[in-house]
C-alpha cells in the first residue's frame, strides 16, 4: 500500500538531525538522513548558537532525505533571532545558558510580581524565559534595530521559505502567552513594555508555513513544490505528542539535554502551590497543556563527558551500574548547574556542602548524576500528580535518555512505577505525525498514539528495590 515520506528537522541542544518518516496505513518508520553536532560558541560578548552551521546541517539533511511530501521543523524553546527591517538576521542568537539574564527576573518582578506573572502565563520561573531575555536585550543597539523576532524553528522556516510566523506551542515558552486563551497576554506585555508586534502572526501545528524557496530546492536537489508544515515546533511538545501512551493515567519524562517531567492535561493549573513547586503549563498539541517541571537532565553528564575528553559511554555506564547506589545525590533541579563548565567539580562541591560523600572517579560521578536524575524524576512525577489531582499508573520515558538503560531502571525504582521507555526520537516522530495528519493520513491525538503503540513498542522496566532508600535520599536534599 501507499507510503508517504515526511522530513522532520529536529534540533536539540546537543545535536541536530533530519529524519525521514514513512507513513502508510497502519505503518510508521523513521530513519536518520543526517545528524550534526550542535556546538555553541563562546564569543567575547557571550554564549551564542552557531545558527549558520545549524542551517547548513538542515540543508545537507534535506538533500540526504530525498523526495518528501513536506518538511516540519522543531527545536529547543525560548531562544530567537532578531531581524532588521530588510529581514536580515541581526547577530547570532543568544544561547539560553548565556549569563545576560542574571538578576533580570528580579527587575521584571518589581513591575509584575512573580505571583501575577504565573497567574497570567502559567510558565515556571527559569532565568532564560524569553520574557527575561527580552528584558535583558532591551538596551542593546541590536535590539533597537530589530523589526522582527523569530523563535529558532520559525527562523529556520523563514530561511527555507521566506515566510514568517510564530508557532503556538513554542510561543507558550516565551512567558508572554495566556494558556487559557492560546493568545498573547496583551496586558502583561503592555505593563512590561514589550512590543508584541515584534512577533510574526501566530500559527498552529498543522498550519501551512510556506514552500521551499527556489534557492533551497536547488541547494537540496529537491523538486518543488515542497511545502513546510508548522508542527508542534517546541521539541518537547512534539515529543509529548509522540508518547506511546494508552489512556490518560500516565506521566511522561522527555529525556535529552533536559529532563522534562510531568503530565498531559486539558486545562492549566495556575495555583500558588503549583507556582511554588515550579511547574509550567506549556501548550501542547490540540490545546493540551504540558504540565511539567524542567530538570537539568543529561546535560550534567554531557558536561562531565566533555571535561573527561569523551570516554566510551557504554563502558562508563556499565561501571556506574556497579558503583554503590544512592551514596550521594544532588538537586538536579538546581539552576546552579545551568551554565557550562567545571561540571565534575560543581557536582563534588554540591555533595560536600550537603554533607555527603564526595564522588571522585568518573564512574562514581556518573552514578551520582543518574541517581540524582532518577530522584528528581520521582519528585516531579509525585508532585505533578498531587498538584494536578491526576493519578498515574505508568511513567513513559522518551528521548535520547531511553538509550541509557540504567537511567530508565533507576527511574522505575525511584518512582515505584513501571517505566515504558522509547521511542528515542520522539520529537522527530511527533513532528512527522503532525505533518501526516495535516496531509489527511491520521485523525486525533489518540489515533496518532495508537499508531505509535503498534509501531514503536516501548521497553518495560519494572520497579525494583526498596522505595525507602529513595525517600531517605530525598531527605538529604533541602526541598526547594
Ligand atoms: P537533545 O535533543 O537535547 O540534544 P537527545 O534526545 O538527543 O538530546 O539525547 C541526548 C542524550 O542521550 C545524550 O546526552 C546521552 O546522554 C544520551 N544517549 C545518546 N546515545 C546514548 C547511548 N548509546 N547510550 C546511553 N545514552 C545515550
Ligand atoms: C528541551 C527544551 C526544553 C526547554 C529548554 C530550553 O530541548 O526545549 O523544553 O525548557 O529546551
Amino acid at each position: 500500500s501507499a507510503v508517504t515520506s515526511y522530513a522532520a528537522v529536529d534540533l536539540g541542544a546537543s545535536s541536530g538531525r533530519v529524519m525521514v518518516g514513512r507513513v502508510g496505513r497502519g505503518t510508521l518508520e523513521l530513519t536518520e538522513a543526517h545528524r550534526f553536532r550542535n556546538r555553541p560558541v563562546h564569543l567575547p560578548e557571550g554564549l551564542r548558537w552557531d545558527i549558520l552551521s545549524l542551517y547548513t546541517g538542515v540543508l545537507d539533511g534535506l538533500r540526504a532525505a530525498g523526495p518528501v511530501r513536506s518538511v516540519g521543523i522543531d527545536s529547543w524553546a525560548v531562544d530567537y533571532g532578531l531581524l532588521d527591517a530588510d529581514g536580515a538576521l541581526l547577530g547570532n542568537p543568544v544561547h539560553y545558558r548565556d549569563t545576560r539574564t542574571e538578576g533580570i527576573a528580579e527587575k521584571v518582578w518589581a513591575t509584575v510580581p512573580a505571583q501575577e506573572l504565573y497567574a497570567a502565563t502559567g510558565v515556571q520561573y527559569a532565568p532564560f524565559n524569553t520574557l527575561y531575555q527580552l528584558t535583558a536585550a532591551r538596551s542593546t543597539t541590536e535590539f533597537a534595530r530589530a523589526g522582527r523576532l523569530l523563535l529558532i524553528p520559525d527562523l529556520l522556516g523563514y530561511w527555507l521559505t521566506g515566510e514568517q510566523g510564530t508557532e503556538l506551542t513554542n510561543a507558550s515558552t516565551t512567558q508572554l502567552l495566556d494558556p487559557r486563551t492560546g493568545d498573547w497576554s496583551y496586558g502583561l506585555a503592555r505593563r512590561l513594555g514589550i512590543d508584541l508586534s515584534l512577533f510574526a502572526p501566530l500559527r498552529r501545528p498543522g498550519d501551512p508555513a510556506g514552500l521551499l524557496r527556489p534557492g533551497v530546492l536547488a541547494r537540496t536537489g529537491l523538486t518543488g513544490p515542497v511545502p513546510v508544515t508548522a508542527v508542534a515546533s517546541h521539541d518537547t511538545a512534539s515529543a509529548v505528542a509522540a508518547v506511546p501512551a494508552v489512556g490518560e493515567r500516565f506521566a511522561y519524562i522527555c529525556t535529552g539535554t533536559w529532563s522534562l517531567a510531568g503530565l498531559e492535561l486539558l486545562a492549566p493549573v495556575l495555583t500558588e502551590a503549583s507556582r511554588a513547586a515550579n511547574f509550567t503549563n506549556e501548550l501542547g498539541l490540540d490545546g493540551t497543556i504540558r504540565y511539567l517541571r524542567n530538570i537539568m537532565g543529561l546535560w550534567l553528564l554531557q558536561e562531565c563527558l566533555r571535561e573527561w575528553d569523551d570516554p566510551d559511554l557504554p563502558a562508563l555506564l556499565a561501571a556506574a551500574a556497579d558503583a554503590p547506589a544512592l551514596r550521594s545525590v544532588v538537586d538536579a533541579g538546581d539552576t546552579a548547574f545551568l551554565a557550562p563548565g567545571r561540571m565534575p567539580a560543581r557536582i563534588a562541591e554540591a555533595c560536600r556542602t550537603s554533607g555527603q560523600p564526595v564522588p571522585d572517579s568518573p564512574a562514581e560521578i556518573t552514578r551520582c548524576i543518574l541517581d540524582s536524575l532518577a530522584l528528581a524524576h520521582r519528585r516531579a512525577v509525585a508532585d505533578a500528580q498531587r498538584l494536578a489531582d491526576h493519578p498515574v499508573d505508568v511513567v513513559h520515558i522518551v528521548g535520547g535518555g531511553t538509550r541509557n538503560a540504567l537511567l530508565c531502571q533507576l527511574t522505575a525504582d525511584a518512582c515505584g512505577l513501571p517505566v515504558l521507555a522509547g521511542p528515542a526520537e520522539a520529537a522527530a516522530l511527533g513532528n512527522v505525525l503532525v505533518q501526516a495528519r495535516a496531509d489527511g493520513l491520521l485523525g486525533d491525538r489518540a489515533d496518532m498514539r495508537r499508531l505509535l503503540t503498534r509501531t514503536q513498542p516501548p521497553t518495560r522496566y519494572e520497579p525494583r528495590g526498596d522505595p525507602a532508600s529513595w525517600r531517605a535520599a530525598e531527605s538529604r536534599l533541602a526541598t526547594p
